[in-house]
């Protein structure tokens, strides 16, 4: 870490570098994962899948002998369809039956399910279940979806698009008509898996004592879960515990309702038993949802300077076969139209989108959800930009942001940027990497004949989306609150309770802290219990990087009130005024002496006689919800650099240096927020590089293992350096804002913008990724030609 602004921190809360809580049973092989979870009677389940992406189904034949422990759709009537509403108008319906009725629409959309003793035995009985198809086209890609007289998808519809959205400023044909530089650009981003380490699994059992469906589910949204299960199964929500065990990662998969969990779910109602149901990492690869397959045309308009005059664009998204829940096939275009123009000022832009429905999985949010994809396309225009007005794009970009002065700063979208110094991040950045030296490096041959470039991007990343935000995203069922509970234990320890889960993000630390800051304990005497929907308050759980804003802000709220209540027992107690009452060091002081937290719990439980009458019978325990004060969220930014070495003879690129310049306002947890820098560098240096779930042309998959499908592991990720920020945010708790996503969504820009600074000599731009050793030869060859 180059610079840490923060001043020293002498406890454990806000602001402090403390190791984590999780780790130590982490780190001990001590978590309890789903697939660490044995039950007395538990099966196994295993699906069946189908092998083709288009199809009609004609017959079914179950194995005999094994009555019973194989369901096809007709076995399973009292499931029902995964169907994902939106308000959007002009958005169309998709209904996912969990086992595919008349037709099926991805390899790997489920067929049959079977359970047994062992996985390996359930796998058996599928395997043994034969199904007939009549194969229809498939459609693969956008441009054969929405070409006309394609084959449908979902016939009711007439076409392949679940949704259509444009937006318009207004000038866009003026700006056309007179600007100096225009600028023609075409992008893609390959289709990603989302790979959290460990899979989506779950174990669902009926609980006889207390009359309710239990479901053990790797998820980052328990009360979300809960309400799609509730409608898929039609048992009432009060009925379903969602008691989810430690989550290996989430980043957006485990957001989703899925197919398996249904069924799982509804045979442990139905049977009133244990099941599991552990996805392998095939399973993963070629049936679970995808991420981030977009693709741009872009025309960008600029004075001769490159100032930044009007964007004129259309996203497609390749959505997939069904909308999943609940955020819709549409979330990830929606997003991608109103956060293209980025930290930059644009005075006039238009944008078209079409979510695309193909014969491919169904599509999710992936960490940054569109923004990848978005930066990447933005950051490679600004420097397109800057090459047509013969510029250094690090110039143009500084030039183009929005600057401290405009703060807040509502945006051509109408995304009201709360706070911020784009360009200071970017200057940093600019220093961190060394830019005069690497321009000045550039000028002589590198001794191994590789030629070295260096790129930016900048970004931000919109964290903790109010409820408005959602509904105009047409997701009625993902509203914005969260709730904590507090309370203070007979020991004079203290209890947090949130409905939203730890999913690796350091929530079990960081809330914690939250607890801390306000009344001073030490971060072990505070037990963090989260995202059991029986025994935890209302959340919609931890996604979009809201975390530590929203239950953050419930928790800081409710201990505000404990403490409003144990001051005023421990006024009683050390007979002087509430005023009077401060707490340091996890003890409460008054002017003439102290109590402890176990003094005052002790009072309030066990001598209750020693309280004056008109005490507060509340008890001490609170529940307390927050939202921040903007609709649109907080804004927290980031500018990375990369520098690259490009082999031109293999089209191999490697990155020797990277840095990250980032401002999530006050660092609850310093130590998290690089963590979560370094894990989403990690990610966007996969989607820059590796990562591409590629299909046929009947849409079947050809990154089926771990060795088509490239994760970056130690040796292909660069040591990141680090820099913070902390701009607080005015609208906000403590000025906190999000972090989670925003590492992954940079990467993209900042390593393509130098491997095309790498080649620009050889004419050579590079406008898709991953940018594979083929696509930088097939640039370079195509450079050649022209
Ligand atoms: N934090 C902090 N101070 C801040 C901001 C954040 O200390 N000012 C810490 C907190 O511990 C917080 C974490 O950083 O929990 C992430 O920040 P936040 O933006 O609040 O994100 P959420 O808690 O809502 O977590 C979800 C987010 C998302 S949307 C994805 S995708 C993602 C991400 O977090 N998935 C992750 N980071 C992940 N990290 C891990 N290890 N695993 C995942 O699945
Ligand atoms: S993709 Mo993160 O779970 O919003």
């Amino acid at each position: 870490v180059e610079h840490d602004t923060h001043p020293a921190v002498s406890g454990e809360g806000i602001g402090a570098r403390v190791r984590r809580k999780e780790d130590a049973r982490h780190l001990m092989g001590r978590g309890r994962f789903a697939g660490d979870i044995r039950m007395p009677g538990m099966s196994d389940v295993a699906f069946l899948r189908s092998p083709v992406a288009h199809a009609r189904i004609l017959s079914v034949t179950k194995p005999q002998g094994h009555e019973g422990a194989v369901f096809t759709a007709a076995d399973c009537a009292g499931v029902g369809d995964i169907i994902t509403r939106s308000t959007i108008p002009g958005y169309k319906l998709s209904a996912h039956p969990p086992l595919a009725r008349e037709k099926v629409r991805f390899v790997g959309d489920i067929v049959a399910m079977a359970y047994a003793p062992t996985r390996a035995e359930a796998e058996d009985l599928c395997e043994a279940t034969l199904f007939d198809y009549e194969e229809l086209p498939a459609i693969v890609d956008c441009d054969s979806g929405r070409a006309p007289g394609a084959a449908l998808l979902h016939e009711a519809w007439g076409d392949n698009l679940f949704l259509e959205t444009s937006f318009d400023s207004g000038g866009i044909e003026e700006v056309a008509r007179t600007a100096a530089v225009k600028v023609e650009k075409r992008f893609r981003t390959g289709r990603q898996c989302m790979h959290p380490m460990e899979g989506k699994g779950l174990v669902a059992w009926w609980d006889f004592q207390n009359d309710t469906l239990v479901v053990n589910t790797s998820t980052q949204v328990p009360h979300m879960i809960r309400a799609g299960l509730a409608e898929t199964l039609g048992l009432p929500e009060a009925q379903i515990r969602i008691a989810p065990p430690d989550v290996g990662g989430g980043f957006g998969y485990k957001c989703l309702l899925q197919p398996e969990e249904v069924l799982v779910a509804w045979l442990a109602m139905t049977l009133k038993r244990p099941f599991r149901w552990i996805e392998d990492r095939r399973e993963h690869l070629t049936a679970g949802a995808n991420a981030r397959e977009h693709e741009y045309v872009i025309t960008a308009y600029a004075d001769e300077r490159g100032r930044l005059l009007g964007l004129d664009a259309e996203v497609a998204v390749n959505v997939g076969a069904y909308s999943v829940w609940p955020f819709t096939a549409c979330l990830e275009a929606a997003q991608a139209g109103g956060n293209l123009p980025g930290p930059y000022i644009w005075p006039q832009y238009r944008c078209k989108t079409y979510s695309v429905a193909t014969n491919k999985p169904p599509f999710a949010p992936y960490r940054g959800v569109a923004r990848p994809g978005v930066c990447f396309a933005m950051e490679l225009t600004i420097d397109a930009v800057a090459a047509a007005v013969g510029r250094e794009a690090v110039d143009v970009r500084a030039e183009n942001l929005v600057p401290a002065s405009a703060m807040p700063y509502l945006n051509i979208t109408k995304k009201f940027y709360d706070s911020g110094d784009y360009p200071a991040s970017l200057a940093t950045a600019r220093e961190m990497i060394g830019f005069e030296a690497i321009r000045a490096r550039q000028k002589m041959d590198e001794m191994d004949g590789r030629r070295i470039g260096v790129g930016f991007s900048t970004y931000t990343e919109q964290s903790a989306h109010g409820t408005k935000v959602f509904a105009s995203w047409g997701t009625p069922l993902v509203p914005g609150y969260e709730q904590a509970t507090i309370r203070l234990n007979p020991d004079g320890s203290a209890d947090v309770k949130a409905g939203i889960h730890t999913i690796g993000q350091g929530l079990e630390t960081t809330l914690a802290q939250m607890a801390s800051e306000i009344l001073t304990l030490p971060i072990a005497q505070i037990r963090v219990t989260l995202g059991d929907t029986a025994t935890t308050p209302f959340s919609t759980g931890a996604y979009a990087s809201r975390g530590i804003v929203m239950a953050g802000g419930a928790v800081s709220k409710a201990a505000q009130k404990l403490a409003e209540k144990v001051k005023a027992l421990a006024a009683h107690l050390m007979q002087c005024s509430a005023e009077q009452v401060r707490f340091e060091g996890g003890a409460i002081h008054g002017p003439t002496g102290s109590v402890t937290f176990a003094e005052i719990a002790r009072a309030w439980y066990r001598t209750p006689e020693v309280l004056p009458d008109g005490v507060d019978t509340g008890g001490l325990e609170v529940t307390e919800g927050y939202k921040p004060d903007v609709d649109t969220g907080l804004f927290s930014y980031a500018t990375h650099a990369a520098l690259v070495a490009v082999d031109v003879k293999t089209g191999a690129t490697e990155i020797l240096d990277y840095v990250v310049v980032e401002d999530c306002g006050r660092m609850v947890n310093p130590m998290i927020v690089e963590g979560q820098a370094y894990g989403g560098v990690a990610q966007g240096v996969g989607t820059a590089l590796f990562e591409e779930s590629t299909y046929d042309s009947e849409g079947q998959p050809l990154a089926s293992t771990l060795v088509d499908y490239l994760l970056p592991g130690p040796t292909e990720l660069p040591k990141v350096r680090i820099a913070h920020t902390e701009t607080l945010s005015p609208f906000s708790a403590h000025g906190i804002k999000g972090v989670g996503e925003g590492g992954a969504i940079a990467p993209a820009g900042a390593i393509v913008n130098a491997i095309n600074d790498a080649l620009k000599d050889l004419g050579a731009t590079l406008c898709e990724i991953p940018a594979t050793p083929e696509r930088v030869l097939a640039a370079l060859a195509e450079a050649r030609r022209t």
